[in-house]
């Protein structure tokens, strides 16, 4: 069986297009356009990338963008200035502040410094908070768990009942991940770095999602014939033939897990595009949050 490729990078295309029209009608009605700063401390390489394409993604569906950065040594106070500021300002409706952030930066206090309302990463602590705890809502979910919902969703998959197994426990990705599929009724288990025997465990999953940042980790022998298999890992590994370097490669050894999975996404174009289109979507909630009958 060859499984079928979820194509995370045409969902995530139509979900813009429908952020789009929707921006273009509000600024219609209202005048005004949903506003996101993206702050970006350091240099990191990847996050320099992340941050640039989550810029011109809000270009594209009319959505101002600002994104102010900050040198590597910048101090705790700096950063949880800039963000007060940004809670301040009018026409921003949501601030991310991308990480990791440089190690000598206190991120709890940084990301609960975030107002609520604009908190369109979904990781301060009240909106955590809420995703973790049973009929609760959070403002926001997190992009990237929210993205791997919905292409979960798109792709038809029945989550009731079903053994899932999330690969990594990550404060952004796997914790919150593994919250949603439990909030949808799968029954699921959470692996880590101190995971006896992980193949044994993932051989069990109807639903595998990938979080581990271990590129090809993820083996054919390791998925059961017919699961579903949701790849967030997004990994640099060197490769002399591109211009770049480097190519980018999932958590799971595609080539060999599309043999025995019914279900795949691809890596790139897969949870990637996926995490940025939720963005967006978090971004113009927080706009309707702000408006009179939209909210
Ligand atoms: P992270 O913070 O480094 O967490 C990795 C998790 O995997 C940890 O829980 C770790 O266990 C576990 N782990 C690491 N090595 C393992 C091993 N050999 N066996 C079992 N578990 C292992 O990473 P992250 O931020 O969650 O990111 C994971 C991947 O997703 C990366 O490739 C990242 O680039 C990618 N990512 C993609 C998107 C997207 O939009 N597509 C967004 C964010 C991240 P311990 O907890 O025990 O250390
Ligand atoms: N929301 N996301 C949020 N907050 C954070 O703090 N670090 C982080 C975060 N991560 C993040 O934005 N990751 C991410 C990873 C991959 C893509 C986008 C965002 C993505 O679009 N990847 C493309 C390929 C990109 C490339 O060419 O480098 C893909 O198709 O996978």
């Amino acid at each position: 069986m060859t499984a079928t490729i979820i194509d995370g990078k045409a969902i995530a295309a139509e979900i813009r297009a429908e952020i789009k029209a929707e921006v273009e009608q509000l600024k219609a009605k209202y005048g005004k356009v949903p506003g996101l700063a993206t702050v970006l401390v350091g240099s990191n390489p990847a996050s320099q990338t992340y941050v640039r394409m989550k810029g011109r993604a809000c270009e594209e569906v009319g959505i101002y963008s600002v994104k102010p950065t900050l040198p590597d040594d910048a101090t705790q106070e700096q950063v949880e200035g800039l963000v007060r500021e940004l809670n301040e300002d009018p026409n921003i409706h949501g601030i991310l502040v991308q990480l990791p952030l440089p190690s000598h930066l206190n991120e709890e206090a940084v990301l609960s410094a975030i107002s609520v309302e604009k908190d369109v990463d979904g990781f301060h602590p009240v909106n955590i908070g809420r995703l973790a705890m049973k009929g609760r809502e959070p403002l926001f979910v997190p992009c990237t768990p929210y993205g791997v919902m919905v292409l979960l969703e798109r792709a038809g998959v029945k989550l009731e009942g079903c053994r899932a197994v999330v690969l990594g426990r990550s404060n952004i990705v796997g914790l919150p991940v593994s919250f949603l599929l439990l909030h949808a009724n799968a029954t699921v288990t959470i692996c880590h770095s101190r995971t006896k025997d992980l193949p044994s465990v993932t051989r069990e999953a109807d639903v595998l999602v990938a979080a581990v940042g271990r590129p090809e980790m993820v083996r054919g022998d390791w998925v059961k014939p017919g699961a579903v298999v949701i790849d967030v890992g997004v990994n640099r590994v060197d490769d002399p033939s591109r211009k770049s370097g480097y190519r980018l490669v999932g958590d799971v050894a595609f080539d060999e897990v599309k043999e025995v999975a019914s279900a795949i996404t691809p890596v790139p174009g897969g949870v990637g595009p996926m995490t940025i289109a939720m963005l967006l979507q978090n971004t113009l909630r927080a706009f309707k949050y702000t408006l009179p009958d939209e909210g």
